[in-house]
């Protein structure tokens, strides 16, 4: 009895705290168009399947509190009355629940159109690795191509379509707030459809697991006002900023040296690697390393030297042939890469 009422409040407690959670990747409330659609069924089926669950432990609660004694001291049960409960309990409330909930599903599936004919012209490929993701702005005219590796920025209040893709495991694209997760499968390629209501920053991560530092995926979109997205798109599409400071000079120097550029690409220069993240304009986001890192000072260096440190496994080696001086103006001219 004690036990059945404790369950019961702790069912209700879980829903309040549920309902009173917004954290900034909590799904329920969703910021985009997508997601919303996906929060309603999420609420449609929180809130049905908890009113039948307080009904069935008010049940059992009236039951429990209404026979006393042993079994032994009560008259032989009679076993033809209660059959209505079965049927009501048993068939008609959950064919009735499970039935809307398959077609609220159902009604909810039609809004997202996955599908290539549904999608004509995707306008960035989002491919993940191991383990970061990396957006591609695709546009028909290949020098208007850029990447933006971990922070992809879109409109806000405007619908974008996305490629999904991988380039070695499944990894599943996830940003609660505003699209389900959709998984990226080798040799496959998803399409989804974005929108996010309003200007504002919205976490995501992948949401499968793909190898070690899976934990340490993560994505960020920016959804900005039509104007800071045009700003940020013409100065993301623009080659490489020349270094200014001679500290900066010989930070670039360094890079060319150093094996760096096997990996990397800085746009305008001779570094063209693809293997890790495009750094034409590193020094404009606010983390690296897939998400793991905020982009500050301390975190480039220790990064450059310790990769294998903070992300074991990782396709970066520590880099320790520097010297202090070196790793510090190497770090200039990355930071000026704005
Ligand atoms: C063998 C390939 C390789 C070499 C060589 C390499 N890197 Fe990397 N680098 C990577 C990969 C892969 C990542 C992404 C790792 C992750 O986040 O999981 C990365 C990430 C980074 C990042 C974070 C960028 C971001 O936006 O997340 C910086 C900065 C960086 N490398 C700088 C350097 C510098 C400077 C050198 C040379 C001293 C260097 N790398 C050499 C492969 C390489
Ligand atoms: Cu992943």
């Amino acid at each position: 009895m004690v036990r059945a009422m404790l369950r019961c409040l702790c069912m209700l407690s879980t829903v309040v705290l549920l309902a009173g959670c917004r954290g900034p990747q909590n799904f329920l409330f969703a910021e985009g168009t997508a997601a919303d659609r996906l929060a309603r069924l999420g609420w449609i089926a929180l809130i049905s399947f908890s009113v039948v669950t307080v009904v069935v432990w008010c049940l059992l609660v009236a039951v429990v509190s209404r026979r006393r004694g042993s079994f032994g001291e009560h008259a032989p049960v009679d076993t033809t009355s209660g059959i209505n409960w079965i049927i009501v309990g048993g068939l008609i409330v959950p064919i009735t629940v499970l039935s809307t909930l398959f077609f609220f599903s159902l009604d909810t599936l039609r809004d997202f159109p996955m599908g290539k004919l549904m999608h004509p012209a995707p306008s960035i490929r989002v491919t993940a690795r191991q383990w970061w993701f990396d957006a591609e702005y695709l546009d028909p005219s290949l020098p208007n191509r850029f990447h933006a590796p971990t922070e992809l920025h879109i409109p806000a209040g405007a619908p974008v379509n996305l490629e999904l893709v991988t380039a070695d495991v499944i990894h599943s694209f996830w940003v609660p707030k505003l699209h389900g997760k959709v998984d990226m499968v080798p040799g496959m390629t998803n399409r989804i459809r974005l929108q996010a209501d309003h200007p504002g920053i919205y976490d995501g991560e992948c949401g499968e697991y793909c190898g070690m530092q899976h934990a340490h995926m993560r994505l960020r979109v920016f959804a900005d006002t039509p104007a800071d997205y045009a700003r940020w798109k013409s100065r993301q599409l623009a080659d490489a900023s020349e270094p200014q400071t001679p500290a900066e000079q010989r930070g670039k120097a360094d890079f060319m040296a150093a094996p760096c550029a096997v990996c990397h690409t800085i746009r305008g220069t001779d570094a063209h690697g693809t293997v890790g993240p495009d750094l034409t304009h590193v020094g404009s986001r606010t983390r690296i390393a897939g998400g793991m890192l905020v982009n500050n000072t301390a975190n480039l260096q220790a990064w450059i030297v310790h990769a294998q440190s903070f992300k074991p496994g990782t396709q970066m080696p520590d880099i320790n042939s520097l010297s202090g001086q070196q790793l510090s103006e190497l770090t200039l001219y990355l930071q000026s890469l704005k």
